[in-house]
């Protein structure tokens, strides 16, 4: 790929969301502590330029709501999608300008916040 960069390589973060199928934590995704917990939010802004990248799986410079649901599958292939809820909530949390996506620089926002 010679991208340099690999989410799934990233940690476990992913998985241990996937491994709380419990209904009463369907709705428990947290962006900010889990742009933590994989070290994002510690990358360079390249790094976490080419992470948008591979969340923007059609190329079109944004990531839209759909792509947000698959979110957790970029950094392991078997984790859950994000609930409607879940969805919503990140999204957001990072369209600040209200277009119903996300710009590369909105997600660097995002993981810096
Ligand atoms: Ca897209």
């Amino acid at each position: 790929m010679g991208m340099g960069m690999c989410l799934p390589c990233l940690g476990g973060a992913a998985d241990d969301v996937v491994e709380t199928p419990d209904p009463v934590t369907a709705d428990s995704f947290d962006y900010k502590s889990f742009f933590s917990k994989v070290g994002l939010s510690s990358k360079s802004a390249d790094d976490i330029k080419k992470a948008f990248a591979i969340i923007d799986q059609d190329k079109s410079g944004f990531i839209e709501e759909d792509e947000l649901k698959l979110f957790l599958q970029n950094f392991s292939a078997s984790a859950r999608v994000l609930t409607d809820k879940e969805t919503k909530a990140f999204m957001k949390a990072g369209d600040t300008d209200g277009d119903g996506k996300i710009g590369a620089d909105e997600f660097a926002a995002l993981v810096k916040s």
